[in-house]
């Protein structure tokens, strides 16, 4: 759940704890270019706020992408819990119910819920998160309209396709996107951020407008969480339980090799 508003031309979101060490931490990290700019907590009525720079300040009906970043999106305590004393969310079942009732047992529909980490995992599936390291998790156009639909791709092929209609095949878009990931992908090989953080639930920002700029940013660090000095994490292998890897330079890879594709096309 993402409470957010606007205030000066500024962004703020409901605080977490998490969220303000992360964007502290990155704020002196080589990753600073690939964050909004963070200015710091404030409190509006009964509630704190995290202050950020908006992203989508001086475009004209701007064009986005969300794409949800990793192998998963729940966290490893997730799991622990729906194995312990699961909390069943029938907001969670109902969602999936919607989507294909045939997905859940007999036992979850006599129950009318599901762990999160159930719902969350059952996403990952569906989507191509598992396999491709990343989803698409919506689109908004020109229009701002928005799609979810993107959410059900599983292959390569189709995100391809996918990129081609958000840019609207524009090559200079789809190449400034390819070289901002490219600089990504150097910026994080250097990040003391990124080596020492699980990065989970985190998406990629991509944003442009007629004009031609076009670009891309980390977002969403609400459940991205420091391991210890003595574990680093390689982000480009599979998860199993306990490695905490998060599978983020699958995902990163797979868009970069997308992007070529529609650009080759
Ligand atoms: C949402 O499911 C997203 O996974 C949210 O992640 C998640 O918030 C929500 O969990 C879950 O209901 P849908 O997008 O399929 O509706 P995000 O905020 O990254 O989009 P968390 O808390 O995991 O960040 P709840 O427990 O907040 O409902
Ligand atoms: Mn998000």
């Amino acid at each position: 759940g993402n409470f957010q508003l606007s205030e000066g031309g500024d962004v703020l979101k409901r605080y977490s704890e998490g969220e303000a060490m992360c964007l502290d931490n990155l704020m002196k990290d080589p990753l600073r270019p690939f964050v909004p700019q963070y200015f710091g907590l404030v409190t509006r009525g009964e509630h704190c706020y995290i202050r950020l720079e908006d992203l989508l300040s001086g475009l004209r009906r701007p064009v986005i992408m969300d794409c949800k970043m990793g192998v998963r999106t729940y966290q490893e305590d997730e799991l622990l819990k729906a194995r312990t004393k699961a909390t069943l969310r029938s907001d969670m079942y109902q969602k999936m119910v919607k989507v294909d009732p045939s997905a859940l047992s007999a036992e979850e529909h006599a129950q009318k819920g599901v762990s999160k980490w159930r719902y969350l995992q059952w996403r990952d599936m569906t989507s191509s998160t598992s396999t491709l390291g990343f989803r698409i998790e919506g689109i908004m156009m020109e229009d701002g309209s928005i799609q979810r639909d993107f959410r059900k791709i599983l292959t390569l092929a189709q995100v391809t396709e996918a990129l081609l209609y958000f840019t609207r095949s524009q090559m200079n878009i789809l190449k400034a996107y390819h070289s901002r990931l490219i600089a990504l992908s150097d910026a994080l090989k250097i990040s003391p951020f990124f080596r020492s953080h699980e990065v989970i639930g985190s998406s990629l920002l991509f944003v442009h407008d007629h004009s031609t700029k076009a670009s891309v940013w980390m977002i969403d660090f609400g459940k991205t969480t420091p391991v210890p000095d003595t574990s680093e994490l390689q982000h480009n292998i599979p998860w199993a339980e306990g490695s905490r890897e998060d599978g983020y330079l699958i995902g990163l890879t797979s868009l970069i090799t997308s992007l070529s594709q529609a650009i080759n096309m």
